[in-house]
């Protein structure tokens, strides 16, 4: 089953939004495969955002989430990857509809409160980043109630 590296960010987590956005991922029927709240370091923050590295604003981007702690997830299910993106919403919150997180949550682009994997390859680079120890082996027992 496919999984995604959802990451609620350091403003996220500060504004109270991190039972929120569980919520949303929970309630749609996706499950919970990873679950820790952690401070990166600067070389991490780097190493994950590491394609962004030639961005104008990739020292305000590590900046911001090395400013305090964030909430790492992996989430489990079909199509989780393009899902959860949706869920999200567009990186930049003006674009972003409402009814997504950041569509309902966020203003500004470098204050967009959660990340999320944009593909399947990304996703298992991220998961092995954040979770060296990889996912909780469990399963869900509504599943059957969730998929046919
Ligand atoms: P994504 O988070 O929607 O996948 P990416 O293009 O991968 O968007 O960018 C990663 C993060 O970098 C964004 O979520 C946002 O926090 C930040 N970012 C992207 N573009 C800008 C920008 O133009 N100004 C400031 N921050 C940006
Ligand atoms: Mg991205």
């Amino acid at each position: 089953m496919e999984q995604t590296f959802i990451m609620i960010k350091p403003d996220g987590v500060q504004r109270g939004l991190i039972g929120e956005i569980i919520c949303r991922f929970e309630k749609k029927g996706f499950t919970l495969k990873g679950l820790k709240m952690i401070s990166v370091e600067r070389s991490f923050a780097e190493k994950h955002y590491a394609d962004l590295s030639s961005k104008p604003f990739f020292n305000g981007l590590v900046e911001y989430i090395v400013s305090g702690p964030v909430v790492a997830m992996i989430w489990e299910g079909k199509n989780v990857v393009l899902t959860g993106r949706k869920i999200i919403g567009a990186t930049n919150p003006a674009a972003a509809e409402s009814g997504t997180i950041r569509g309902d949550y966020a203003i500004d682009i470098g204050r967009n409160v959660i990340h999320g994997s944009d593909a399947v390859e990304s996703a298992q680079k991220e998961i092995a980043l954040w979770f060296p120890d990889g996912p909780v082996n469990w399963q869900s027992s509504v599943h059957p109630w969730i998929y046919e």
